[in-house]
């Protein structure tokens, strides 16, 4: 017969035998009986703490902005999240981007405005296909942008976006670059007017990167995106070691709220399979102090003092339809005043008339 116990603090079980029992049982046994209980506590009390672990992380995925195994209805039903575009294909085990042939573009958009100040997006793809090295293309990329489902020349997605571009770009189009190999990685912020580059790789517009060799690779490939505190990091888990290396780091990086998410790809005259397996968006609690409480809101992406997001404002400068407006209302005003002006001048000298008779 087997009693339960629970102990005072109601924390941990004990599993004891009734005394019939023990009466029967050698001393040999009962130190058996011994070891098999603390064995059996040690195994309660690990189980727990991992479950426990595991409850905490699932707590913080926002499944809302996530794409996971099995993508059920994704694309087609009224209450999916996301919406496929061109070449997009959903198999059971992962989303296809392109297919490994010529000029196909494709992509997953999130159709749920995205509202998290502090998150961690982890990615796994794959990317792989029957070129050569330096024989495929183009990449892929993930978005975080205030305009969605439109396709273009940036690995599937529109050029001048607004918002960030995170860039796994398979082939090196600019010519001589020995300080760097390919495929590399990279974090571009696009405020509506910079131009990602394609025949320099986008390093113009750069903020940070590394080189990951992930195509071809045995390992799956993974990337954590975070953003907290107006800092965006950027790691990369390539060589199935299961943790997570530094790949960029840029701080006071401002990000709206209210953009999409999305992964977009593309291929020209090279080719590749560009596989998404899944998109994992967890929130981050973080504990803000009253300067971050105070900060006005973001209207425009933009990195602290950097030129290339410096707006010029116009503060003398005045619009055309600034300049109509002004115009009409001051000529309006002459002619009411030059009006009025005529009208006391006539009575006035109506008046000086009147006192000369
Ligand atoms: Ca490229």
């Amino acid at each position: 017969m087997i009693h339960i116990l629970v102990d005072s603090n109601n924390t941990n079980q004990f599993i004891i035998f009734s005394n019939e029992f023990f009466l029967l049982s050698s001393m040999s046994s009962m130190n058996i009986l011994r070891k098999c209980t603390y064995l059996f506590i040690i195994v309660c009390v690990t189980t727990r703490s991992s479950l426990a672990d595991e409850f905490e992380l699932e707590e913080f995925l926002k499944r809302e902005y996530s794409l996971i195994k099995p993508y059920r209805g994704l694309g087609f039903s009224s209450s999916s999240q996301w919406d496929l575009m061109g070449t997009a294909v959903i198999t059971p085990d992962y989303i296809r981007l392109t297919p490994d042939s010529q000029s196909r573009q494709g992509a997953v958009w999130s159709r749920i405005p995205f509202y998290l100040s502090d998150w961690e997006l982890k990615v796994h793809f794959k990317i792989h296909g029957q070129g050569k090295k330096n024989f495929n293309g183009d990449g892929l990329a993930i978005w975080l942008t205030k305009e969605r489902m439109v396709n273009g020349p940036v690995f599937g997605n529109m050029n001048r976006f607004t918002g960030l571009g995170i860039f796994v770009d398979t082939y090196p189009n600019a010519e001589k670059q020995h300080d760097r190999a390919f495929p590399y990685v990279s974090v571009m912020l696009g405020n509506g007017t910079l131009e990602y580059d394609h025949d320099k790789d986008g390093r113009s517009t750069e903020l940070g990167g590394c080189t990951a060799m992930i195509r071809n690779s045995v390992h799956d490939s993974f990337l954590l995106i975070r953003y907290s505190h107006n800092e965006l990091t950027l790691m990369t888990d390539v060589d199935g070691k299961q943790t997570y290396k530094e790949c960029a780091s840029v701080s006071g990086l401002r990000m709206p709220l209210g953009y999409y998410l999305g992964a977009s790809s593309a291929t020209g005259d090279l080719t590749d399979n560009h596989d998404l397996i899944s998109l994992k968006m967890y929130q981050l609690t973080v504990e803000r102090d009253l300067e971050e409480e105070g900060e006005e809101e973001v209207l425009l992406p933009r990195v602290d003092n950097m030129d290339q997001f410096h707006v010029d404002v116009q503060e003398e400068g005045m619009t055309a339809v600034q300049i109509f407006v002004t115009v009409l209302f001051t000529a309006m005003g002459l002619g009411v005043l030059g009006v009025v002006g005529l009208i006391l001048y006539g009575r006035w000298k109506e008046n000086k008339r009147k006192r000369f008779y």
